[in-house]
């Protein structure tokens, strides 16, 4: 019997670029993923299963193998850290950067710099990188919120056009990343079922 292979999708604004490409490479999801509530879909392919999760949930379905592969961005992949995922392919959709941010103008506090964020390992090791002690504040959303209210001097987030922190009064400092979104793999399926998963990275690679 041929085992599934299953694929773990980001939803949101990922998940708008990724359908096209997975057209292109010949899987169909059977009904509009959009327009239901399931969160697994058969496709046109029998063996092929499609999961639509978090995005920052994909890193952790396709390292413990409940997915084989999975479509994430470059932050979140950043942010999980794991050594037991392949990443073959850049997928070059939801094209942003990872930056750092602060008031127009602010000055550099006395003490610790007090930075808001949701990525928080990276963070932590972007600024230990550059050899600076810094508080970290765990944030879930809103980011741009956080140095004009006082909570923090800095942030870190994603930045496409600018509008977002432009339109809070903030200014985009440094690059910690360019991030894109990729096809990442669970280590053991691509062993067992290589020649299933290689074919549909070069499906997929033809496409980018
Ligand atoms: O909503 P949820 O908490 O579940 O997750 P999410 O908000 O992280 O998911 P979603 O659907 O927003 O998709 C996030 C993924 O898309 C990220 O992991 C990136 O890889 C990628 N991506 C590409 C972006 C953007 N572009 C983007 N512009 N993710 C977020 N943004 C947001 C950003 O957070 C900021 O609020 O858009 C705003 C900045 O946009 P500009 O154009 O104003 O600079
Ligand atoms: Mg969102």
């Amino acid at each position: 019997m041929t085992q599934p292979l299953t694929i773990a999708l980001s939803k949101g604004r990922i998940l708008d670029d990724t359908l096209p490409l997975l057209a292109e490479a010949g899987i169909h999801p059977a009904e509009d993923i959009h327009k239901s509530r399931k969160l697994i879909f058969d496709t046109n392919h029998d063996h092929i299963k499609l999961v639509v999760i978090r995005a920052t949930d994909v890193p952790t379905y396709v390292e413990y193998g409940a997915a084989d592969l999975g479509v994430a961005g470059k932050d979140v992949l950043m942010e999980y850290d794991s050594n037991n995922l392949c990443e073959p392919l850049d997928l070059n959709i939801a094209t942003c950067r990872l930056m750092t941010a602060a008031i127009k103008d602010a000055v550099m506090p006395q003490g610790r710099l007090k930075v808001a964020t949701k990525f928080v390992n990276t963070a932590k090791r972007y600024f230990a990188e550059q050899g600076r002690q810094v508080d970290i504040i765990k944030l879930y959303g809103a980011m741009e919120l956080a140095p004009v209210t006082g909570l923090a001097h800095r942030i870190v987030d994603i930045v496409e056009t600018g509008n977002t922190l432009k339109a809070n009064g903030l200014v985009p400092m440094e690059l910690i990343a360019d991030v894109s979104t990729r096809l990442i793999v669970n280590e053991s399926s691509f062993k067992t079922k290589y020649d299933r998963i290689k074919s549909l990275v070069d499906a997929l690679g033809k496409e980018t």
